[in-house]
């Protein structure tokens, strides 16, 4: 193929193009060769679940393979699947939300001088909201509590999860009826590996509410607790403006790449590059000075707080290091594709891993941990320094102009930009300037065109006077099509030019990185409560057009089952399952009070979100 059939981006292009004449392989290399895929795996209807097998069940009616070993049919094989699926999502999200109760702590317990309270207003409030006394109390006495409350969303709860209260009465009441409120990260993820044993969950329907009940466990568990910490130490983002593309990679400067989700590394690779004294060395050593720009969430996270530049999303990682002008990737974990240490060895790069739980054979390892973070960063940016003294400028090539991005759109920045209340919203809402709301979220996957349904779905939204929120790896994708610019409105339609007009806000605002998700879940709530509905009532929808994560179908389980239709592009490996299959497109709309819909079209993506919205509002009697 050609690189304009993989991408929409010129920087894109070029590096693929480089890329090959270097002799680099890229993940669409690899998809070539691994396409035709396994059928049997492609319809979820392998079992690797025990050695009585491995099964390969059959959806021919006539087949002699319609049953594994143990005898279980291709819904209970394919539900188990898509379970082990949902909890590995839901544990990869969780866990990380887990490190930052684990630095709060080390704050609290005075185990580390390099992270901060940075927020204490913020950790004061969300205290108080779950339920901590906060009145003539000591700052640290209530952090205390609050990392205790924060663990004990990870185990069994004998109340409900922490922030549960933000959750609207009339969808905790289906919760409990349908049996799904979620009691424990942890419980939830356990249990799933459990009933999936062999011999345990033998009915699809049953196995599929509990990938719900799993799922609803991250987003308003794992993944909040994250965002909300994150804010209390780095800082509640704020609107600024940044740039974003391989553009941002400076020539001249030692540049490092920040790579993962947690930023509690990336947090103080920033801190360590700007010491004045490493400055200086890189100085020294020729650069103009230090560059730390972000790829996927962890840029995300130093996007929004801190204003970083943004080189790219999920398939721009290997591009970059391409580029030949990269000191180093500085990863902690998630979505960091291994073959990016190879990549790296074919130029001066290095790769280092911080996290015990992600190493890389063939990586430099610089374990992080809240008692050594600023020396560990800081040896990582001397290593820096160091190789680029080692940068080979004849294979230089950064391939484009960066492009202007606003960012910064927290819960507490869009409701300061409405003057402090929601009403400013829901009164636009409720005169059809703003006709809904859709979050477009998730990744890219080399089967679809780079972005192209990410960007195409976001502009067939707008000229609808639908209000756009982006998190994830769709952040640099609206970016560099020039949405996350006040100057965007000329794409909206006429109702939502004047909205985002009139508050000098672009029409697609940028709530974060994937565990921000959450973000929009409490927006959800805040609304559907000051309406006085359930949040399946709301004109809203969700969508991820080029997920190929675990985490990111466990995002879409929980915005489903918190009452959000959500858009797929691509479909789970749930085919193999006509039951799986309704109850996903159909039957959970019964259950629930929303389903999924799988369309690879964007234009007709955004038809059925239009349709949804127009539904809803009519329900609301608008
Ligand atoms: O958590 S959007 S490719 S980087 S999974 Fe990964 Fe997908 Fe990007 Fe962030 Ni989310």
């Amino acid at each position: 193929k050609r690189p304009e059939d993989l991408s929409i981006w010129e920087d894109a292009h070029a590096m693929i193009r480089k890329a090959k004449a270097e002799g680099i392989e890229t993940a669409w290399d690899r998809l070539e060769r691994q396409t035709p895929h396994c059928k049997f795996c492609e319809l979820g209807t392998t079992c690797r679940n025990c050695i009585m097998g491995p099964c390969r069940i059959s959806t021919k009616p006539d087949s002699k393979m319609n049953l594994g070993v143990c005898g279980a049919d291709a819904d209970v094989v394919v539900a188990r699947n898509f379970g082990r699926f949902i909890a590995g999502g839901s544990a990869g999200h969780s866990d990380h939300g887990r490190d930052l109760i684990e630095v709060l702590d080390a704050i609290v317990q005075g185990d580390t001088e390099h992270y901060h309270i940075s927020e204490p207003e913020k950790l004061t409030r969300i205290a108080a909201e779950v339920g901590i006394a906060t009145e003539g109390r000591e700052l640290n006495e209530i952090a205390s509590d609050l990392v205790d409350e924060c663990y004990k969303d990870f185990g069994s709860r004998r109340s409900s999860l922490a922030f549960l209260s933000r959750v609207p009465e009339q969808r905790r009441v289906l919760w409990d009826r349908v049996g799904i409120t979620p009691r424990g990260v942890d419980r939830e993820i356990a249990e799933m590996m459990h009933r999936t044993h062999m011999g345990c969950d033998n009915d699809a329907p049953n196995t599929l509410l509990h990938s719900a009940r799993c799922a609803l466990s991250d987003g308003w568990g794992g993944s909040m607790i994250g965002t909300e910490l994150s804010d209390v130490i780095f800082g509640t983002p704020t609107p600024s403006r940044s740039v974003s593309n391989l553009g941002v990679i400076k020539e001249d400067k030692v540049n490092i790449l920040v790579h993962g989700h947690n930023p509690v590394v990336s947090e103080m690779i920033l801190a360590a590059a700007r010491i004045p004294e490493l400055v200086e060395k890189a100085k020294a050593a020729g650069a103009a000075g230090i560059n730390v720009a972000g790829l996927c969430c962890t840029g995300n996270e130093l996007l929004m707080r801190q204003g970083i530049p943004m080189a790219g999303n999920h398939l721009m990682t290997e591009l970059a290091i391409v580029t030949g002008a990269v000191e180093s990737v500085v990863v902690d974990y998630q979505c960091i594709m291994p073959s990016m240490v190879t990549v790296a060895q074919c130029y001066h790069t290095r790769f280092i891993t911080t996290a015990e739980k992600a190493k890389f054979t063939g990586a430099m390892h610089f374990e992080v941990h809240p008692h050594n973070a600023l020396e560990q960063a800081t040896a990582i940016v001397e290593e820096s320094i160091k190789a680029y003294t080692e940068r080979d400028k004849g294979r230089v090539e950064i391939p484009a102009e960066p492009v202007e991005i606003m960012t910064g759109f927290s819960n507490e920045a869009i409701l300061s930009a409405l003057g402090g209340t929601l009403t400013p919203l829901i009164d636009a809402i409720k005169a059809g300037k703003i006709r809904g709301i859709v979050g477009i979220v998730g990744c890219n996957n080399p089967k679809v065109k780079q972005d192209s349904a990410n960007v195409g779905l976001a502009k067939e939204l707008l000229k609808r006077d639908i209000l756009v929120l982006v998190t994830g790896c769709v952040t640099t994708a609206a970016g560099k099509a020039g949405l996350l610019v006040p100057e965007g409105i000329e794409m909206a339609g006429e109702g939502l030019k004047e909205v985002c007009g009139a508050l000098g806000i672009p029409p697609v605002l940028h709530l974060g990185s994937c565990v921000d998700n959450s973000r929009i879940m409490h927006l959800c709530g805040l609304v559907a409560k000051e309406l006085g509905v359930d949040i399946s009532d709301l004109p809203v929808g969700a969508s991820s057009p080029e997920w190929y994560s675990e985490k990111a179908a466990a995002i879409g389980m929980y915005a489903v089952a918190s009452g959000v239709m959500t858009h797929l592009g691509l479909p789970p490996n749930i085919l193999g399952s006509e039951t799986v299959t309704n109850i996903a497109l159909e039957g959970l709309e019964d259950i629930v009070g929303a389903h999924f819909v799988v369309e690879g079209d964007y234009v007709k993506a955004a038809e059925l979100l239009d349709a949804r919205i127009r539904m809803k509002r009519v329900g609301l009697g608008l």
